[in-house]
């Protein structure tokens, strides 16, 4: 089994975490074991199954042109030229979590990086860290669509113009990524469907996020989401629906930074509440929701 190069660890609020080398590494496809290939085919098969007629066509579909498969990891040295011929965007293996700085500066030149370990078969349901397959098979299909893969780059550019703003304005972009990025639900015809990689890689949020009665469920509005506080230990408690990848594209047209000026001086909300103004397509009952505070 392969194992990241870890190379030191660091004292957060969440506890001892590792910091990985924030070089881009080659990956190294010769060493995955038949163990790893074999992770990656289960969960991609599992998820597969779950995702038809949950997640969003443009996902699926890109997956397919991809050609992502359950036989086989996928090299980033084939999927790189299909990427790049629709997007310009291109994969880089990294050893997991960049610093902040360091992940915006690869969005921003259109380069998203992957985890190139994947994780052990005892941690297919549940992994706290980014792997292969969140990374690879829960961002990157997206990338192949052009106005997912122009957000993109916008939530880099601007993620490094507010870390030059203010901690604040960070905190607010983060949220922005999580609710939408990670955590997205999109309106169409055919009723509610996923688009978040933090879901489609997690079989247990996938039916979750459309099918449970407790979670909120509440139209895509870019202040309120960055007022926004998020678990990051549970499924989500508000689920956030855009209409149109254009939408969300459009969103971050305007510059964010009297938008961030304007929000210094609001409250955040609890990821379980609800506002009057809210556009609400599922109130959730909250059952079963965790009390303690919001990370
Ligand atoms: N690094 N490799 C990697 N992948 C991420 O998704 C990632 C990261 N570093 C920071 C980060 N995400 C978060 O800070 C988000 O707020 C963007
Ligand atoms: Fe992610």
């Amino acid at each position: 089994m392969n194992t990241p190069r870890r190379v030191e660890h660091q004292q957060t609020d969440r506890g001892t975490i590792p910091v990985y080398a924030t070089g881009v590494v080659e990956q190294p496809w010769d060493d995955y074991t038949s163990v790893d290939h074999h992770v990656w085919g289960e969960l991609f098969a599992r998820q597969r199954e779950v995702l038809a007629g949950r997640a969003c066509q443009e996902f699926l579909d890109s997956q397919n042109v991809l050609q992502m498969t359950a036989d086989a990891i996928p090299k980033f040295s084939e999927l790189n030229p299909i990427l790049r011929e629709a997007t310009g965007w291109e994969l880089v293996g990294v050893e997991g979590l960049l610093p902040e700085y360091t992940f915006f500066e690869h969005l921003a030149n259109r380069r998203f990086p992957v985890t190139w370990w994947i994780r052990k078969p005892e941690q297919i349901d549940y992994i706290s860290e980014p792997d292969l397959f969140h990374d690879l098979f829960g961002h990157v299909p997206l990338l192949m669509n052009p106005i997912f893969a122009d957000y993109m780059e916008a939530y880099g550019r601007g993620a490094l113009k507010a870390h030059g703003i203010s901690e604040e304005a960070l905190l607010n972009l983060t949220r922005l990524y999580w609710y939408t990025v990670e955590f997205g639900l999109i309106r169409t015809a055919a009723g509610l469907r996923i688009y978040g990689a933090g879901i489609v890689s997690s079989k247990g949020e996938s039916i979750y996020c459309l099918e449970s009665d407790a979670p909120n469920r509440i139209g895509f509005d870019l202040e309120r989401i960055m007022r926004a506080q998020y678990r990051i230990d549970t499924y989500q408690q508000t689920y956030f629906v855009i209409d149109s990848f254009e939408q969300l594209f459009e969103a971050t047209l305007p510059d964010f930074t009297p938008i961030y000026a304007r929000l210094a001086n609001q409250p955040s909300i609890r990821a379980r509440d609800v506002l009057d103004s809210d556009d609400v397509i599922h109130r959730g009952t909250r059952e079963g929701f965790a009390t303690d505070e919001d990370a």
